[in-house]
């Protein structure tokens, strides 16, 4: 198998996002697309040879194929070994428990997360360092800075390799070693959580339905609820993965997980409905006749977190990404942990996981996880309920009412426009920036603005500035409205803007959360012009 050196020019749009490369799947399967990003990881590291790579996706259509390229090339760079999941497959955050568990250089993961998969649908790649999170943003900057002046990158020669069964085989002198993308990952969980309590709970007659939406939890949640823990055959819906998700959107949110919303509200719910998207590392909890907002989940789970045999010492702290809710800082406030704020992105946890500042984190695009990997992490925060609902034995509905009564309730909900025009998305937000001095101060009927910025964050670890991270509006009551463009997307750009009012009194903790939030969705659309901006009088989607 000889290494060869294949000529090839730069792209000009490798510039990793929140969470890694993402783009059409066309455009990775262009030659080179897919080689040049991964030469460009490569060339950004230093010290790897000899050591391993960890290696997998999500399963989704071109996930082998791309595995197959970064196999050679990572053989051909000079890896001393790479672990793959068998077939190709590793959940986001099962690749993370990997990478730590092997003490491996780093990781490579395929997937576009929530997006759909297929030829017409989306791919994504992203690196991990050694800590098994995302690479930090000098690590992007500097993959980045390699691709636009790429010449040339390294592969071998050579017939694919054997991704389906586990044990190892050599290509040149790097060792590939294939596992069980299951084993690592169920017993950590069996290592943070009372799996005896959740069993009990489950032979109780407690039922539960997961939806791992055609996508690559399947394998992991029917081994570990099904299996470890005795839930129902049947528990687990659509848990075989399908290069397509089956067509779906693999995204748990009400939209595209409406039909759990329906089910957990209808009089056949059952006690708990949970999904999780494409890569494993989103949650989505609903019990019986009540929903679960994510960032009231990482509220509650910073609040009982203790209940788990992993956690029994209590938590050193939380951080939540800047436009989640402000509901898990009162449970910090009232344990007296450090409390962080940090941009849009797993990748601003890992400093602080690693540091020891903070045992949980979470955003309110349904990501919640703690310092047992570096990713956001789907199954663990589902088995976190289920502990949660043992220990307690209360129901889902019980245990966020009495939250609300003790914190207060913030209502929020989180309004998108997908897909529109880039110009006019820059436009608005450019708009909004120029009025951030003129805002404090101002009155919009009963909402004075307080206090409007852009947020910038400073790394308390590692120093770095993360500036431009989204338009903060914050108002006198306690209410706020934050805008900001995804750094997920693969067409147009796709608005979001952040809505969250403060509700202490528990009389009024009964409200429908649009209509409670009513005033402010409004003015969110006067002092941005949403609609003059991006031609849309509705969001997309609203979680
Ligand atoms: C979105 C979410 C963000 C999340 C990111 C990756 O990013 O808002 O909270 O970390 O997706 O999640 P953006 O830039 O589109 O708002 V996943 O499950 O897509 O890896
Ligand atoms: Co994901």
């Amino acid at each position: 198998l000889p290494i060869k050196t294949v000529a090839t020019k730069p792209f000009a749009d490798q510039r990793p996002g929140t969470s890694g490369l993402r783009k059409k799947t066309r455009m990775f399967q262009q030659p080179h697309y897919l080689a040049n990003f991964v030469q460009s990881i490569f060339a950004s590291l230093e010290g790897f040879e000899g050591k391993a790579l960890v290696l997998g996706g999500d399963g989704r259509f071109f996930n082998r194929e791309a595995i197959q390229i970064i196999l050679k090339m990572a053989a051909a760079a000079g890896f001393g070994e790479i672990i793959v999941g068998r077939g190709g497959i590793l959940s986001t955050p099962a690749a993370s428990a990997v990478i730590r568990h092997e003490q491996a250089f780093g990781g490579i993961v395929l997937s576009a997360s929530h997006n759909p998969g297929g030829p017409d649908a989306d791919f994504g790649i992203k690196y991990n360092i050694s800590n098994g999170g995302p690479a930090p943003e000098k690590i992007t900057e500097a993959i980045f800075a390699h691709s636009k002046v790429i010449e040339s990158y390294r592969t071998l020669e050579g017939p694919d390799v054997n991704i389906d069964e586990i044990g190892h085989s050599w290509l040149v002198g790097t060792k590939v070693r294939v596992i069980d993308p299951v084993a690592i990952y169920r017993d950590l969980m069996a290592s943070l959580f009372d799996f005896d309590a959740i069993k009990k709970l489950f032979a109780s007659g407690f039922t539960m339905k997961f939806d791992a939406m055609s996508a690559v939890t399947g394998p992991y949640a029917k081994a570990i609820l099904e299996g470890d823990l005795g839930a129902a055959p049947g528990s687990v819906l659509n848990g075989e993965p399908l290069p397509d998700f089956g067509h779906h959107h693999p995204d748990p949110n009400l939209v595209h997980a409406r039909h759990l919303y329906d089910l957990a509200m209808s009089d056949a719910a059952p006690d708990m409905c949970a999904a999780s998207d494409g890569d494993g590392d989103r949650n989505l909890v609903i019990g019986r006749g009540q929903f679960v907002t994510p960032s009231d989940s990482l509220a509650i789970i910073a609040a009982n977190a203790h209940l788990a045999p992993g956690y029994r010492q209590g938590i050193a702290g939380v951080a939540r990404s800047m436009p989640t809710s402000r509901a898990a800082d009162r449970v910090a406030a009232k344990l007296g942990v450090g409390m962080y704020e940090t941009p849009t992105g797993w990748k601003f946890f890992g400093n602080l996981l690693d540091a020891g500042k903070v045992t949980v984190c979470g955003e309110e695009s349904a990501g919640a996880g703690s310092n047992h990997v570096r990713e956001k992490d789907g199954l663990w925060a589902i088995l976190m309920w289920l502990n949660i609902l043992a220990a307690r034995q209360q129901s889902v509905k019980e245990i966020v009412r009495a939250h609300w009564a003790e914190f207060g309730r913030h209502y929020y909900s989180r309004h998108d426009y997908e897909e529109v025009a880039t110009e006019g998305a820059n436009a608005l937000v450019a708009g909004l920036r120029a009025k951030l001095t003129s805002l404090p101060g101002q009155s919009f009927g009963a909402l004075k603005v307080e206090a409007a910025d852009d947020f910038a964050y400073h790394d308390p670890i590692d120093g770095s500035m993360s500036k431009q991270q989204g338009v903060r509006v914050l108002f006198a009551d306690g209410s706020r409205i934050v805008y900001r463009l995804s750094g997920t997307g693969t067409s147009g750009a796709t608005l979001r803007v952040y809505i969250e009012r403060f509700e202490p009194d528990p009389a009024r903790h009964d409200l429908e959360t649009q209509a409670a939030l009513a005033d402010l969705i409004a003015l969110a659309e006067q002092l941005a012009g949403i609609n003059q901006h991006t031609g849309r009088d509705k969001p997309s989607v609203i979680t």
